[in-house]
This record gives structure tokens, sequence and C-alpha cells, in this order.
């Protein structure tokens, strides 16, 4: 292929060296797409060395170019599958990388960047590479397109963004007509939507050949869980009731929303939503419909399944419902127990698809979807988590049934939790008061790699979004054993907002659901007291700020000069974990009442051969075990008995391995 550069692209024999160069991905995706983007630009001589396309397996091929791809479309998933087996059974590096570049002429733009990603995040030559971010590369689908107009505009006539003193407003998908847009900065989060985008590449629904994915099911239920959670506390933070399951699907949808981004040639729009609108069929392809009707009956079978407490499997057997086999089947995974009662594609996934077709669900003013289709976009709408809400309360109706947690579950003998205390790295600001702001960050989007290379800049092409950030801060946490031997502890801590939308304070019952995960690490206990301090950039849940590619480049030279590999640990989710800057919630500038809970339980009965690291919360460990054997969420995940424990204060008085500190959470 006469674009490689032999000297970046080399193979990865795991053996010989076992961490692949830094910058090998980007350096393949760029130099991919610097001679090859956008299709109709493919020098003419490369085009007479690309084979046809049959030489890959059949199925490839089919979604054409120009035409949105979901993921949330059985036949649209099937290709993308066909593509990611195939690219992860090429038995060697070049083979891969040759056959990833004959197929950027032959795909479909979202299944290419889908597919390769994918496909890199599963080899295992490849499995500690670096991805550049997916706003560099795909920026069309992560900023508006009048946005990213102007910023070109700009850099052609050699101005940065605000240099001409009108930078144009961070947001610009609504107004405050809409209550809903007081949270646009928040769902429109570039690092949020990657994560989200990530996290369906590390679990695609339709699953990698030869791959097991542990616990998928219940891992699905948890991390969207989460992600309402942390929607929650930032509505409550702007005034906003928590977020409302769309359950009734016959009624009108109030919140409406424009997204505002265009495709990769700027043809078209993905659709803006009205408010108002009701569901309707989506025969967008008449031959695999999303019908309401087909999706109550899969939601009658589930409550069937809930209620009754047993699946029934295709050969009529009967299996209980546990939470992974719950997810399975809400989701439409490869462990679903019955596709034919539950469904194929799942009522998750064509509740995406309905959703976004909604403006338009005959096709008949060829309007392209809406934002709910693609996972690098679904978040930005308030329907997403409206419908997310949706999903989780049908896990919900599974745990409420489910005997709630014994003091044998809930204790650690002879450990005690004497303090617990929050300071962030800047001594002057108070004890147990976590601080946030918002930023400008200014983010190159010079390497849109499905930009055509006539209009390629010789220089940066800066958009600046506003994201919120935290001070980092230090939890310290006094824990005395009485153990004679050390003991291994596993520290779990959360946080919830304290005080409901009236004001009051939360009953633990209500409150559980909007336990935030904020960290969940191993230490050793010695016997006597401990103390442990916690650094909050370790944190299980994140993952540290995504390089650039400018720095991936840098990173890249150096790496090969000091035959260094890449700075991530191998067989991690590098890509995955919720991003470092959104860790704490953006609470109020007159400081948001949090509840912060530790809790600390014996890790010798609860890991798994696999270990807690940055990002494994949400993501669990690359194609291994997930590190903890607790359910996702313990223990705020089953039902907590009102009379026993009203507040969660009540709770942790009740066992001494459990503390809670009241916080605030003010934004600067
Ligand atoms: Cu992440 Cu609905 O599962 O988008």
């Amino acid at each position: 292929v006469e674009h490689s550069s032999p000297a970046l692209l080399q193979p990865v024999s795991r053996k010989a060296k076992a961490r692949p160069p830094a910058s090998a991905l980007s350096s393949a995706l760029e130099e991919i797409s610097a001679p090859l983007v956008g299709y109709a630009f493919v020098p003419s001589s490369f085009k007479t060395a690309v084979p046809e396309a049959d030489i890959f397996p059949s199925g490839i091929g089919i979604l054409a170019k120009g035409h949105q791809f979901s993921i949330f479309k059985k036949s649209h998933a099937d290709e993308a599958a066909t593509v990611v087996n195939y690219l992860v059974s090429c038995d060697c590096f070049e083979k891969f990388q040759e056959d990833a570049t004959r197929l950027r002429e032959i795909l479909n733009e979202g299944i290419y960047l889908y597919a390769i990603s994918t496909a890199v995040l599963h080899r295992k030559d490849t499995s500690s590479t670096l991805l550049p971010p997916l706003w560099q590369v795909n920026p069309r689908n992560y900023f508006p397109g009048p946005i990213i107009k102007r910023a070109f505009d700009q850099a052609r006539r050699g101005k940065s963004d605000a240099s001409d003193g009108s930078t144009p407003p961070a947001f610009t998908t609504g107004s405050n007509r809409d209550p809903e847009f007081k949270l646009a900065w928040w769902r429109e989060d570039c690092g949020f939507n990657a994560h989200h985008y990530h996290w369906h590449q590390s679990y695609p629904w339709r699953g990698v050949n030869g791959v097991t994915k542990d616990r998928q099911g219940e891992l699905f239920y948890y991390m969207h869980q989460q992600m309402l959670a942390r929607y929650d506390a930032e509505r409550l933070a702007v005034g906003l009731m928590r977020v409302d399951s769309y359950s009734n699907w016959h009624l009108p949808i109030p919140e409406g929303y424009n997204p505002q981004l265009t495709d990769y040639y700027g043809a078209y729009q993905f659709a803006a939503r009205p408010a108002g609108m009701i569901l309707a069929d989506n025969w967008r392809d008449p031959s695999d419909p999303t019908l309401i009707i087909q999706q109550g009956y899969h939601r009658d079978r589930l409550l069937d399944a809930i209620n009754t407490g047993k699946f029934e499997k295709t050969d009529g057997h009967k299996v209980d419902v546990d939470i992974n086999g719950l997810g399975a089947a809400i989701e439409a995974n490869a462990s679903t127990p019955n596709p034919d009662l539950y469904g194929s594609v799942g009522i998750h996934n064509r509740g995406h698809d309905i959703l976004a077709g909604i403006t338009d669900p005959d096709y008949r003013y060829n309007q392209a979807g809406g934002v709910m289709g693609d996972t690098s976009a679904a978040i930005r709408d308030p329907i997403f988590f409206r419908w997310h809400k949706f999903v989780d309360d049908l896990f919900f109706l599974h745990k409420i049934k489910l005997t709630p947690y014994n003091q044998t579950d809930l204790e650690f003998q002879n450990v005690q939790v004497d303090s617990v205390q929050v300071q962030v790295n800047d001594p002057a600001r108070p004890a147990n008061t976590l601080i946030t702001r918002m930023e400008d960050v200014v983010v190159d989007i010079a390497n849109d790699m499905f930009l055509n290379p006539n209009d390629k800049p010789n220089t940066e092409v800066n958009v600046t979004v506003k994201q919120v950030n935290h001070g980092r801060f230090n939890y310290k946490l006094g824990v005395t054993s009485n153990s004679r031997t050390p003991l291994k502890a596993a520290i779990r801590i959360f946080i919830a907002p304290s005080l409901d939308e009236h004001g009051t304070q939360y009953q633990l019952d209500s409150q559980r659901r909007l336990f935030i995960e904020m960290d969940k690490f191993v230490t050793t206990l010695k016997t006597g007291s401990n103390a442990i301090t916690r650094r909050s950039t370790r944190s299980s849940v994140i993952k540290p700020r995504e390089l650039t590619i400018a720095e991936l480049k840098k990173r890249g030279t150096a790496a090969k000069e000091a035959d260094d590999g890449c700075a991530c640990r191998p067989d991690r989710y590098c890509e995955c974990g919720w991003p470092e800057h959104m860790l704490v919630p953006r609470g109020t500038a007159a400081g948001m009442p949090f509840d912060l809970f530790v809790m600390v339980t014996n890790w010798a009965n609860d890991s798994s051969t696999d270990d807690l690291d940055r990002g494994t919360s949400y993501c669990g460990v690359k194609d291994k075990t997930y590190p903890d054997k607790r359910p996702m969420g313990f223990p705020f995940d089953r039902k907590i008995d009102s009379a026993l424990y009203k507040h969660v204060a009540d709770f942790s008085k009740g066992f001494s391995n459990m503390k809670t500190l009241p916080i605030k959470i003010t934004c600067v």
C-alpha cells in the first residue's frame, strides 16, 4: 500500500514486543486518511490497485456511502459485526492494515470508523494502542455544523477562534426558552459522548467472534444506571425534576432537541426533533420495521419474566432471571435467553431506532434520522435519558424483588471506619467541599478524517468548547483493623444529592438510585489504625484526559526513539472510562449538599481474578473478568428498608465498616 509509512506502521509481535508503538493507530488512521479522505477523492493510481469488494466476506459493503449508520439497526449492526470479525481475524498486523485501507474505499463511513476502531480494541496486537480522540477524527459528530464551518473559515483567513473578538456561544443547540437547555453543556460534552461510543464499541451487542464478555448484560445496566444517577444530580442542581421515564409511548414527548450536527460531507443534518411529537411505527427500512405493538409485546414478556422470576428459553425451559440475563435480554446481546420472546434486536435497541426516526418515520421526506440512532451522539438528546430511565425501571423492578442485603452481606467484622474527609488540593479551601468550574478548552479539528484533502488546511482549526472541571482532591480515611493479620480491603466510595426537589432530605430507599460511584480501590489494612489517602485522579471510574493527536504524534516520536510503548497499561480499556473532567457533579454556586458514603468490604471475598484500576468500574477489564464479584452498584442496588434505615447516615451508623460524610459541591 503506497501510503503506508513503514517507519510508523510496524507489525507488532506480542512476543517480540509486548507494546506496540503508541502512535500506531493514530498514524494508521492518519496515514490511511491523509491521501484517501473523502471517498470521492481517492487517487486514481490507488483505485487501480484496490481489488474488488468481493475479496471480502459477503455482507460487507452493503450500506452505501453517505447513508447514516446506526448500530441499533439490525442490518447495519450485522454488517459492522462482519467487518469487525473479519478485521479481528486477520492474522498479522500488515494484513489488518492493508485490509483496513482497502475497506476505506468500500465501506460506509460510519461503519468504517466504528469497525476499524472496534477491531483495534479487540485485536491482540493492537490491544494497548491509543486511539486518537474521536472528536478530532470525526468532529462532525461532536460539534454543531455552524461552529465547524466558522472554525474552518477562520483558519483559512489565518485567524484563530476568538481572535476576531466574536467567539460564538459555546452551546448553540437551544435557548433558555427550553428548560432542558440548562444541561446542554453536560449532554453535549465531547468526552462524555466519546465515553458512551467507546463503551458500546467495547461491548458490541452483536458481540465479537471468539471474545467472551464477562457480565456484559449487568454492565449494560450499571453503566447506564450511573449515567442516569449523574444526570439526576445535574438536574437537581439546576432546579429541574429528576428524569422521567418514557414509558407511555402514546403521549406527546414534551422535550424536543435540535442537535445541529451535520454528517461527514455536510450533506444532511441529524434530524431535529420538535417538542410534542408522538411516537410512530418506524418503516424507514420496510424489510425490518420497528413497530410499537412489537415493542409492547417484548415489554410485556420482559415484565412476565421479571414478575415470575423466570425466563422462558427458546426450548421452553424456564431459567431464573438474574441481572446479567435481564441485561442480555433487554440489549439482545449474544446471551439473550430467548430472542423470540424478548426481542432479537432488543427492546432497548429498537427504542433508539424508533425514536431516531420519529420525525420521518416512513422516510417520505428523505430526512436523516435523529441522534438517538448513533451512539456517538445519542446522549445529546434529552429523550435518551427518558428512554434509558424506562430501561432502568425494568432493572429496578427486578432488583426490588430480591431480598435486601442482610447483616452478613454488609458487615466486615473487625474493621471500623473512624473518620472520612475530602480535601481539595488547595489548602486555602475548606475541608469537605469539592470545587467545580466551567473551563474553556480549545480543540483542534484539522484532522477530520472525512475531509476532502483539497480542503485540508495546513494549520490548526480550533474550536473552543466549555467543559466542567473540578479541583483535584484527596480522600482521607482513618480505618482501624482489629484483625491479627493484615486484611485486603475494598474501599467503596459513593456520593448522592442530599436533598430532593422539595429541598427535603432524601430517604435512603429513594436516594439509593442516585448514588454515584466515585471510586473503588483495594488497600491492605494492618492491625491497628490505618491512615489512608487516596487521590481523586486514581478513581476506578475515570480514564485520564485523552492525548490529542498532536500529543500522540509527539509521544509516538519519543516512543520510537526510546523504543518505549504506549503509556496505557496493556489489557485495559484504555479508551473506556468516565471522562476525568466530569468526575464530580457540577453542584451549585451556593454549594450543593451531597452525602459521601464510604464502605469497606473484605476483598478476600469480593475479588475476582482481575484487578481494579482506572476505568474498570464502568468498563470492566478488557475481555477479562469484572474485578469485583459483588453485584454492580452494591450496596445500593437492592431495596433498603426505610423502617430500619431512614437516611443514609442511619444505615452507616448500623455498621462499623461504613461512614457517611455530609459534603458540599460548590461551582465557582
Ligand atoms: Cu448506551 Cu442506549 O445504550 O445507548
